[in-house]
Parts: C-alpha cells; sequence; structure tokens
C-alpha cells in the first residue's frame, strides 16, 4: 500500500511528460518521463528520473547542464551495515550502458541521476534541459533531454 501513490504519481508524470522518440544517425532512442524534484531549501542536490530505450547499444559517455555542476549516474542497493542491519548505499556508475532495445530504468528509490550543485533556484513546472553524451563505438552525439521540474 505504501508504494500505490507513487506509482499513481509516476504514471500521471509519464502521461504529463508524454513520450518521445529521437532518430539519431544509426539508432532511435525512445525517451519518457525526464524529471526531477526541485531541490529542497537550502540544498543544491537532487536524483533525476527518466526510461531510456535505444535500438543500439551505447554509452553515456557524459550528461551535462549549464545550471548544475555534476551530473552522474547512481546505483541504490542494499548493503550490509556490519552489524546485521542493512543501509542504503549510492554508487556512481562508470560509463553507464545502454543494451539496444532493453529498458534503462532510472526511478525513485531505485537506479538515479545524482545533480551535485544546482547553480538556479527552481520552481515546480520549469524545465531545464540536460545534455546526455551518447557514444555509439567511437561517435561521440549530444542530446538534448528536457527535463520538467516537479515538487
Ligand atoms: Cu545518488
Amino acid at each position: 500500500m505504501k508504494y500505490k501513490p507513487t506509482k499513481i504519481k509516476n504514471f500521471l508524470i509519464s502521461l504529463i511528460f508524454g513520450l518521445f522518440s529521437l532518430n539519431i544517425f544509426a539508432y532511435d532512442l525512445s525517451v519518457e518521463s525526464p524529471h526531477f524534484k526541485k531541490p529542497r531549501p537550502g540544498q543544491d542536490i537532487s536524483a533525476g528520473f527518466l526510461k531510456l530505450i535505444s535500438t543500439k547499444n551505447i554509452q553515456i559517455k557524459s550528461i551535462e547542464s549549464d545550471i548544475i555542476d555534476k551530473i552522474e549516474v547512481h546505483t541504490m542497493e542494499m548493503e550490509s551495515d556490519g552489524n546485521g542491519g542493512k543501509v542504503m548505499k549510492m554508487r556512481k556508475i562508470e560509463n553507464p550502458q545502454l543494451i539496444a532495445n532493453e529498458e534503462f530504468i532510472l526511478k525513485p528509490g531505485a537506479d538515479h541521476l545524482m545533480f551535485f550543485g544546482i547553480r538556479k533556484a527552481l520552481k515546480k513546472g520549469e524545465i531545464v534541459p540536460l545534455v546526455f553524451n551518447l557514444l555509439d563505438q567511437d561517435e561521440l552525439t549530444p542530446i538534448s533531454i528536457d527535463f520538467y521540474v516537479i515538487d
């Protein structure tokens, strides 16, 4: 029951943000629901979410924004805390890979984009373009994806 509101919210987000496809030379990239929460007051970090499907194996070389100092792809896993308990640990994924025709899902409570140093005050409904530098063998293609700011 605890997860129900989140699911409904995500469903609504995907309705609002829609789904679009880009044709990038030798492959197609489908992008669904790119969004992130505005930082909490006094903070400059946040986490971003979206779903990507590429028709080819592609590497995310880097992600950039004019208003964010550093963007990383993180995993989130339960790990032993050494005292018989469990803790959530985030770890940076080096050179994240999109596997051809497989969903690459970044969602709350799981793998996500991590934003460090958000240098602009953001409002709900604002759009922040992020540039994904995608590597297809030796071809590097920058793709701009509009992220929606939510509360
Ligand atoms: Cu993180």
